[in-house]
């Protein structure tokens, strides 16, 4: 029997995929580098569907119907460039490669080019949703071109996650664009994650709640407008105790966080696009920060103010949940304007409502939440950014008074709130009317003559500051 699509490493993330693939009625060819994860697969689950299992990569892809549909889920870098390398020499023009890893979306811009070369469509796939999802319903984030799309869209929706009977796929856009949005995905997570470990350290340092409190908090709060797989999670955990101490989970985990790179890369890609994210590389840093020992151990005797618990926890509970959703409105704003940036560097074209739309269900980031987003951009396909977007304007306009009140206990109290903070100067920074870069720009034109444009006429100006009396010149006026 020919297999309808193949899947090619078969560690977590590749098994679940399969054996979602074989759920939903296809039949799939299974193979891993060692054979025994295939063995493994089918003995273990041949039960849910039609597997075909190969011991060989040739063995694979004779397995297929044409055109060739071939998922490889192996570790990203390297071992990506080896199985798709391996994969291409058998591969058929027509046939099309998926990589499903979490790829940097310039590695999957560089693999669709050779690729394309070879006439061989290239996908590069976000998946996310961790090995449950690929098992239960992933958010898919794909790339590539319309061809490859048309081919692999009814699978694909049949697997992925579904909101109100839609499915949490769409075709992203060409090339590295659907791994560039799994890359802000991540990034967006990082500071809703970030967000939330402050709302918590607050409440617990300033307001003095206790774990089991806390947890009932964020259950509330994960009844109302902050409903998330996240906030969620957090009640769940805020709960539980460690069953060898008796002790609050919480308090027995080390309060170091680490990172596989997404994040990182999320804040690179745009310092590159100039796209200013900073409520995302807060969530970075405080990473970065909470896992830097030495530096930590060096600090850690160094003065700070004393703690007073707040007078009224439940109010400060309320200022805090304010604080929470204004900042996390303006970390997804700051994500989907980094799409945008990207979208408009690589000409991609992608649809922001509708990457809205397939974060709601299948991935981490999942919550109710999206779904305004996808409204908003709905009503406004091209508005600059979402703050203004009138359902979030209105609920930062009534969030702002709590959310300043809340990084003023923090700063006074002395317990670390970068999320907050970064988000809430992005907020007052955009409003601003005027900002202190005239006084840098000045600066730039003292030191460095870089110059500087006026307020009140055109034309670009140096002033010769060495100068006695100091003169203004234009510069480069066009004739
Ligand atoms: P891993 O990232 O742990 O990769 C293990 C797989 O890669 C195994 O099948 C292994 O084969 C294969 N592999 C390696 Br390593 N080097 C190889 C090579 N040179 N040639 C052929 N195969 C090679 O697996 P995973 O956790 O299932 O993740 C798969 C992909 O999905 C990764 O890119 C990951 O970033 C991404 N992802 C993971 C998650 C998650 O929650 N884990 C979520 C979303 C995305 P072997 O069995 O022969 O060693």
């Amino acid at each position: 029997q020919q297999a309808n699509i193949g899947v090619t490493g078969l560690a977590v993330m590749g098994r679940n995929l399969a054996r979602n693939l074989a759920r939903h009625g296809y039949t799939v060819a299974v193979h891993n580098r060692t054979g025994a994860r295939t063995r493994a697969l089918v003995e273990e689950f041949g039960g849910e569907g039609a597997f075909v299992p190969a011991g060989s990569a040739a063995e694979f892809v004779a397995s297929l119907e044409r055109p060739r549909r071939v998922v490889v889920m192996v570790k990203a870098g390297a071992p990506t460039d080896a199985v798709v390398e391996e994969f291409a020499s058998l591969l058929e023009p027509g046939d099309i490669l998926v990589d499903g890893g979490n790829a940097h979306f310039l590695d999957t811009r560089r693999r669709e080019a050779a690729l394309r070369e070879r006439g061989l469509h290239f996908v590069g796939a976000g998946i996310s949703g961790g090995e449950e999802g690929a098992l239960h319903g992933p958010s898919i984030m794909p790339g590539g071109s319309a061809e490859s799309w048309a081919s692999l869209r009814p699978l694909l929706e049949s697997i992925a996650a579904r909101v109100d009977g839609v499915p949490c796929t769409t075709h992203i856009g060409p090339d590295g664009a659907g791994h560039f949005v799994k890359m802000v995905h991540n990034g967006i997570e990082y500071a809703d994650m970030q967000l939330i470990a402050e709302s918590y350290d607050l409440l617990r340092n300033a307001g003095g709640l206790g774990p089991a409190e806390l947890a009932e908090v964020f259950r509330t709060w994960n009844t109302g407008r902050l409903d998330s797989y996240l906030v969620e999670i957090t009640a769940d955990i805020l709960a539980y105790s460690d069953p060898g101490t008796g002790r609050p989970f919480v308090d027995v985990v080390l309060d170091q966080a680490e990172q596989k790179g997404t994040g990182r890369w999320t804040v690179q890609t745009a310092l590159d696009l100039g796209a200013p994210v900073n409520g995302i590389a807060e969530a970075v840093f405080a990473r970065s920060t909470s896992g830097h020992a030495v530096l930590r151990k060096a600090a850690r005797d160094l003065p700070g103010p004393p703690r007073t618990p707040v007078a009224d926890p439940a109010g400060f509970a309320d200022k805090v949940e304010q604080a929470l959703y204004a900042s996390k409105i303006v970390a997804y704003a700051q994500g989907f304007d980094e799409i945008a940036a990207g979208s408009a560097e690589y000409g991609w074209d992608i649809d922001l409502g509708a990457t809205a739309a397939i974060w709601r269900g299948g991935c981490i980031i999942r919550a109710e939440f999206l779904d305004r987003i996808r409204a908003a951009y709905a009503s406004d396909p091209k508005t600059p950014t979402l703050l203004t977007t009138p359902d979030f304007a209105e609920a930062l306009a009534g969030a702002q008074e709590a959310w300043r009140d809340v990084v003023a206990t923090a700063v006074r109290q002395g317990i670390p709130v970068p999320g907050f903070a970064a988000a809430l100067a992005y907020y007052d920074s955009l409003r601003a009317r005027r900002l202190p870069a005239a006084l840098v720009q000045a600066q730039r034109d003292y030191f460095g003559a870089h110059t500087y444009h006026r307020t009140d006429k055109e034309g670009t100006f140096h002033t010769l500051w060495a100068e006695s009396p100091r003169k203004e010149v234009p510069i480069g006026t066009p004739p």
